[in-house]
C-alpha cells in the first residue's frame, strides 16, 4: 500500500489488521477513545469499547480504535491498549488542537470526535462510529463554546455515524452551525435529529437515508464529485433502550445549572456534564449509551462494507 506522509514521518502507526484491510481495500471503521476514557463510567467503558469492536467485525468491517500512545497516533489499538486508555489515570482528552502536543510529549491521549476524525483521515479511513457528537453549548452566543467536532466534521472526508447529540448542547444552534459549515446531516430512517437518549428532538434534519447503501451513495456523490469533506449520519437509539424524555430532561437541566454555579468551562465542561448526567440518571443511561454505541458501530460497519463493494 502507498504510505501516507504521516506514516512515513513515524507519527502514525496502523494496527496490523487495519493496515491489511486498508491495503486490500476492505472496509474499516474508526472508533473514538474519549468515550472510553472520559465518557463512560468504569468498568463499563472498556467492556463497551471491546463490544463496539466486535459489533463492527460482525458487520463485516475491521475496527480501528484511535488514540495517541508513546508519541504516535495509533489507528487500530490492541485490546491491551484499549484497556490502558480506559484504566490508566491522567489520560488526556485530545481534540485537534491537542494532537501535536500529545505527540511531542508522548502523552497517552484519548481522541474526541474531532481528534479521531483528524487521525483517521491521515490513515485513509472513510467511516467512523461514535455515540454523541459535540456541538454548540448553551450560552455559546456569549462564551463562543462550540466544539471543534463541528469544523472537523466539515473538513475530514469521513462518514460519521452518531445518535445525534445530548441536550446538554443547544441542538437547534448545533444544526444551524452544521448548515453553515456545509455538513450534510442525514437522518437514518428518520426525519428528526435524535437526541442521544431519546429518538426525537422535534428538530428536522435536511436529508434522510433508509439503508447503508443509500448512505454510501450520498458519500460517493460527495467525494467523487470533488466536493470533499464529511457527512454526518444520525441514527436513533434502539427503541427498547430509549429513555423517557422527562427523566433525561430533568437530569440535564440540573447538571447544566450545577455546572453554571460551579463555573465549569472549556474542555472540562463536556466530560463534567456527561458524568453528572450519568450519575443523575443511573444505570439506565449507561445501558442506553451502550445500546446506541453498538447500534452505531454495526451501522458504520455496514456503510463501510457498502462503500467498499461499489
Ligand atoms: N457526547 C457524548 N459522549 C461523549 C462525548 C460527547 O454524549 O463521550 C465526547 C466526544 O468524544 C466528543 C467530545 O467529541 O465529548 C466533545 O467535547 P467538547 O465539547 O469539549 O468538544
Ligand atoms: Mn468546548
Amino acid at each position: 500500500m502507498e504510505r501516507t506522509g504521516a506514516e512515513m514521518s513515524g507519527y502514525l502507526r496502523l494496527g496490523a489488521a487495519v493496515a491489511k484491510a486498508l491495503a486490500a481495500g476492505r472496509p474499516v471503521v474508526a472508533l473514538e477513545s474519549t468515550v472510553i476514557a472520559h465518557g463512560l463510567p468504569r468498568p463499563a467503558n472498556v467492556e463497551v469499547a471491546l463490544a463496539m469492536e466486535e459489533a463492527t467485525r460482525a458487520a463485516g468491517a475491521t475496527p480501528a480504535t484511535v488514540a495517541l500512545l508513546d508519541g504516535r497516533i495509533v489507528v487500530g489499538l490492541s485490546a491491551d491498549e484499549i484497556t490502558r486508555i480506559g484504566e490508566e489515570p491522567g489520560v488526556w482528552k485530545a481534540s485537534r488542537r491537542d494532537l501535536a502536543a500529545a505527540l511531542a510529549r508522548r502523552a497517552a491521549a484519548a481522541t474526541t470526535v474531532a481528534g479521531t476524525l483528524a487521525c483517521a483521515a491521515l490513515a485513509g479511513v472513510r467511516v467512523f462510529a461514535t455515540g454523541g457528537v459535540g456541538g454548540v453549548h448553551w450560552g455559546a452566543e456569549t462564551t463562543l463554546d462550540i466544539s471543534a467536532d463541528l469544523p472537523e466534521l466539515a473538513r475530514a472526508p469521513l462518514v460519521t455515524v452518531c445518535a445525534g447529540a445530548k441536550a446538554i448542547l443547544d441542538l437547534p444552534r448545533t444544526l444551524e452551525y452544521l448548515e453553515t459549515l456545509g455538513v450534510p446531516v442525514i437522518g437514518y430512517q428518520t426525519d428528526e435529529l435524535p437526541a442521544f437518549y431519546t429518538r426525537e428532538s422535534g428538530l428536522r434534519v435536511p436529508h434522510r437515508a433508509e439503508s447503508p447503501e443509500e448512505v454510501a451513495a450520498l458519500a460517493r456523490a460527495q467525494w467523487a464529485s470533488g466536493l470533499g469533506g464529511g457527512l454526518l449520519v444520525t441514527a436513533p437509539v434502539p427503541e427498547a433502550h430509549a429513555l423517557p424524555r422527562g427523566q433525561v430532561e430533568g437530569a440535564i437541566e440540573r447538571a447544566l445549572a450545577e455546572a453554571g454555579a460551579a463555573n465549569v468551562r472549556g474542555a472540562r465542561l463536556t466530560p463534567w456534564l456527561l458524568a453528572r448526567v450519568a450519575e443523575l440518571t443511573g444505570g439506565e443511561s449507561v445501558a442506553a449509551n451502550r445500546a446506541l454505541l453498538l447500534n452505531n458501530a454495526t451501522l458504520a460497519g455496514r456503510i463501510a462494507a457498502a462503500l467498499a463493494s461499489a
